[in-house]
């Protein structure tokens, strides 16, 4: 990345969150202080006094964590990968019932057998980081046949102490499974909990989706641990199987929310230098996956839990986008220039502005595709539109958005289903499968993590013309519908009339 790239880059991320949060820091003091304007001197005496204290704790805080982090993380953590290790890449999806788009070519292997395949592996020890855990009908007042894969599931992790695998797992406050007993019934079977307050740490959540096991596999994507991501659900994620130092690196985002899910935590000013990572942007990891040369990286979500030497997901995302030169394919959930629940910072252009230079200073060649369901939020349509009307050829600009509707089928009943929840890029760079939204509060506040992989342009079966197929079959499919010729439709929440 050239000097004014980074500098670019360095702005744009100030602007939305450095400058911005610095200001909201500043008028918390000065408010402070005026409230005791008549002792100017001693307000600012007392800041003082109260800086050295909360440095002072601050050191002694990192000092307990390093601690307490040690006996995990020197013993077995960071050694470098065995040189010889043959890594491989998979690609994995899951399709609601009845939409089943592996009959047409090119997909990926099925989510269920990846999990099983990952389950089968360990033999010492597997992480989740998971939103939240919900694994059979029960827990949403469903009777439903579809969750037989959610059991078999929650039945093999049960069974993974007697195995003599240890099991950590965090998920997040607030969670959405209010129901589910799954994580209760696990403790009860050995597997170690902790639930991270993200509320309260940087008023969002945990959003992360992954799995390592035994320091060497790991999974990365769209699915919770949510019976209804393996039967009702499309979702789309990544397996690296034999990868010991990216799993080790994803291992270090595992144990900041780990740290952070005791009680009462609070987020270090610096992280502990065994959380610092060697594998970013600027130094990939250069690895053969599968047999093909490739540069990889993992990035994070929020800055706040990000060490200095961690690529923030936004971050990569934009330079991914400013390094396209012919095409960019993106597939989103949800799509929205701004805050989604806390819109208190206005209108958060910074994606579309990336994509819509890409498509006018490059020619490049921009495809946005947007999950629509009965949930879906119809106040992103405008926004929608304004990206699609630049999808005008013969003027050499070709930006095209589609929106991905699964029928509701005779499944209705279930909610927060039938919908695309896969988050995904694809370039003529590169591949990027991330667990975030595109909107300014997921890369702020929320807990995301994003797999980067370049490859050798031009090699057959790369990871990235994998994920080009894929994203190929789904924009072309009977699912993907052009926003110009949306008409009512009620399996999504429809904009009510169009221009
Ligand atoms: C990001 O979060 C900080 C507070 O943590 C806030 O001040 C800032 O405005 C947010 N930025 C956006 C774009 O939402
Ligand atoms: C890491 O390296 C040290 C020293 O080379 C070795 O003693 C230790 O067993 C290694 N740990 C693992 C998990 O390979
Ligand atoms: C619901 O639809 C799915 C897929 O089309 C089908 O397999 C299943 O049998 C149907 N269930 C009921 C109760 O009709
Ligand atoms: C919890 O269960 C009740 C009764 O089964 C159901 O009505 C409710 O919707 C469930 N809540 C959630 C968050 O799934
Ligand atoms: C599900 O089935 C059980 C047993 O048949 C029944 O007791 C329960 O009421 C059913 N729940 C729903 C929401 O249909
Ligand atoms: C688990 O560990 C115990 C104690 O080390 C051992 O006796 C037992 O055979 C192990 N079980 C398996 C399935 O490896
Ligand atoms: C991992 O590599 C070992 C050899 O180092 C090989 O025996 C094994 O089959 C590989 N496992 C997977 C899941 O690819
Ligand atoms: C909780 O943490 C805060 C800030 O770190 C600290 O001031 C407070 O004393 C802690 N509360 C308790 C009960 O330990
Ligand atoms: C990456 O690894 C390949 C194969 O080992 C090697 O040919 C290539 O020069 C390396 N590239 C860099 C940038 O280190
Ligand atoms: C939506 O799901 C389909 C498969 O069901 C997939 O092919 C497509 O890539 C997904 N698109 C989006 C925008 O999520
Ligand atoms: C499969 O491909 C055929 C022909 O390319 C197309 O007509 C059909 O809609 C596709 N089916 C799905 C489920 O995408
Ligand atoms: C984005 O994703 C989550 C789950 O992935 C979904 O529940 C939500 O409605 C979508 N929108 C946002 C902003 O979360």
């Amino acid at each position: 990345m050239s000097e004014s790239t980074r500098l670019r880059d360095a702005q744009e991320l100030s602007s939305p969150y450095n400058s911005l949060h610095d200001s909201y820091v500043s008028n918390k003091t000065n408010q402070k202080c005026s409230v005791s304007a008549l002792v100017a001197t001693g307000c600012l005496i007392g800041v003082g006094i109260l800086l050295a204290i909360v440095v002072i704790e601050k050191i002694k805080h990192e000092k307990e964590i390093n601690e307490a982090l040690n006996p995990h993380l020197s013993s077995t953590c960071c050694n470098d990968t065995d040189p010889n290790e043959q890594s491989s890449v998979v690609l994995v999806e899951s399709f609601p019932e009845g939409v089943d788009l592996r009959r047409n070519s090119s997909a990926g292997s099925d989510l269920y057998e990846a999990w099983r395949t990952l389950l089968s592996l360990a033999t010492e020890q597997i992480d989740v980081a998971s939103f939240y855990w919900s694994l059979t009908d029960q827990d949403i007042g469903v009777n439903s046949t579809a969750d037989t894969h959610g059991r078999a599931i929650l039945e093999e992790f049960k069974a993974l102490a007697s195995r003599n695998v240890s099991v950590r797992v965090v998920s997040s406050i607030p969670t959405l499974a209010r129901n589910s007993t799954d994580l209760e019934v696990l403790q009860k079977h050995g597997v170690q909990v902790r639930r991270v307050d993200f509320g309260r740490l940087t008023k969002g959540i945990l959003h992360s989706k992954f799995w390592i096991v035994d320091r060497r596999h790991l999974y990365i994507g769209s699915a919770n641990m949510d019976w209804r991501a393996l039967t009702q659900v499309r979702e789309l994620g990544v397996l690296l199987l034999n990868s010991s130092t990216l799993a080790v690196d994803l291992q270090k985002i595992f144990e900041s929310y780990w740290m952070m899910g005791v009680w009462n935590s609070s987020i270090p000013q610096r992280w502990p230098d065994t959380l610092q990572t060697h594998i970013n942007e600027e130094q990939p990891l250069n690895t053969s996956l599968s047999g093909v040369n490739s540069r990889v990286y993992i990035t994070a979500s929020p800055p706040a839990f990000c060490p200095d030497s961690r690529t923030h997901d936004l971050s990569a995302i934009l330079s991914a986008i400013r390094g396209a030169q012919s095409f960019i394919h993106v597939s989103v959930m949800e799509y929205y220039p701004a805050s989604k629940y806390f819109n208190l910072h206005g209108f958060w252009p910074v994606l579309e502005d990336a994509l819509k230079r890409a498509a006018f200073d490059r020619r490049v060649f921009v495809r946005l595709l947007v999950s629509c369901g009965r949930e879906s939020d119809p106040s992103v349509w405008p926004f929608l539109r304004s990206l699609d009307a630049l999808h005008s050829p013969s003027d050499n600009i070709n930006i095209a958005v589609r929106v991905f509707i699964i029928p509701a089928g005779n499944q209705t009943r279930i909610p927060y289903t039938r919908i695309n929840h896969s988050k995904y890029m694809v370039t003529d760079k590169l591949a990027y499968i991330g667990t975030s939204n595109w909107s300014a509060d997921y890369f702020n506040t929320t807990a995301g993590v994003g797999l980067v992989v370049s490859q050798d342009a031009l090699q057959k079966n790369s990871f990235q013309q994998q994920l080009r197929a894929v994203f190929q079959r789904d924009w072309s499919s009977e699912f993907s519908i052009p926003l110009s010729e949306l008409q009512n439709n009620h399996d999504c929440a429809f904009p009510t009339h169009t221009p």
